[in-house]
């Protein structure tokens, strides 16, 4: 009995020791809570129902273990002779599904926020390739011209081992999706090959780009900043290689840049036109 004691405590010391280094270990390893409402929620709900589960293995496991102890034969325990007992049946029955619809109350009011797209600011289109993203701003006022390719940037060398690799290696790209903050953006995710996804952790944001579907996303970013994600659907030999950069710009720095690069954009267009169309110059300046 006496060993048994000892044991004991060496296993309660050890356990404890375990869960000190567990709790600093789960912060570590546990999500990020991000920057934006939506993936604050995320995190608050995460740790809502990982607390509600491990609550409920610490009671289950807990009174399985306790009874195993206290009942066992060594003791002089006889098993009980019973088949049935409808309270019990009906309790273990009625309190999962409690447990569950309490789950699903605050985890819907998250899903319904995160799928509500409307009365958002501007529209960017988010299209997949193998092994790239194009983003284009859509806005009736340009005709949506505006697009460009967003290509990983890491030097060959830091893949091949022969340079020694940064902070950012296979998350930076030559062009980086730029958005304001403080205003809602909507997303539209779809792709031009295979399926691919749309991942940005810290907007708590994620969705598949399927082929011939949309599918919307949307996010207010508060804190400018530079953000990155990753391709999350299998989609090929080089699908980690096309990493997600979004930087948020301050409003008034946004709508600078995005005037600039739209000018710029409908003078190339102008150009090109005139260089194919001799005709162009003379038709319009005539007219
Ligand atoms: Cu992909």
């Amino acid at each position: 009995m006496n060993t048994f004691k000892r044991l004991l405590t060496k296993g309660a010391s050890i356990a404890f020791l375990f869960s000190v280094s567990g709790m600093l270990l789960a912060d570590e390893l546990n999500l990020r809570p991000g920057v934006t409402e939506i993936s604050k929620s995320v995190y608050d709900l995460h740790n809502l129902i990982l607390l509600i589960c491990v609550l409920i293995g610490v009671v289950v496991y807990g009174v399985m273990f306790v009874s195993m102890y206290l009942h066992r034969k060594s003791r002089g325990h006889e098993p009980a002779q019973f088949d049935d007992n409808h309270t019990l049946e009906i309790a273990w029955t009625i309190i999962p599904t409690l447990i569950l619809v309490g789950m699903f109350i605050p985890s819907y009011g998250v899903l319904k926020e995160m799928y509500n797209t409307e009365n958002a600011e501007m529209t960017v289109e988010v299209r997949g390739y193998q092994w790239k993203w194009e983003y284009k701003y859509v806005d009736e006022d340009y005709n949506n011209s505006f697009s460009f390719f967003s290509n990983l940037s890491t030097p060959r060398a830091q893949i091949k081992n022969r340079q020694v690799k940064t902070e950012t290696y296979l998350l930076e790209v030559d062009e980086p999706l730029r958005i304001p903050a403080n205003r809602k953006v909507k997303f539209l995710v779809t792709a031009e090959d295979v399926i691919h996804a749309w991942w940005v952790p810290d907007f708590g944001i994620k969705r598949d780009a399927v082929p011939g579907i949309i599918n919307e996303l949307w996010a207010i970013v508060p804190e400018p900043g530079t953000y990155r994600g990753q391709c999350t659907e299998l989609c090929g030999k080089d699908h980690g290689f096309m990493p997600i950069v979004v930087e948020v710009l301050p409003e008034v720095e946004f709508d600078l840049w995005y005037q600039d690069k739209v000018a710029e954009k409908i003078a190339l267009d102008q150009s090109k036109k005139r260089q194919s169309d001799p005709e162009f110059l003379t038709v319009s300046s005539g007219g």
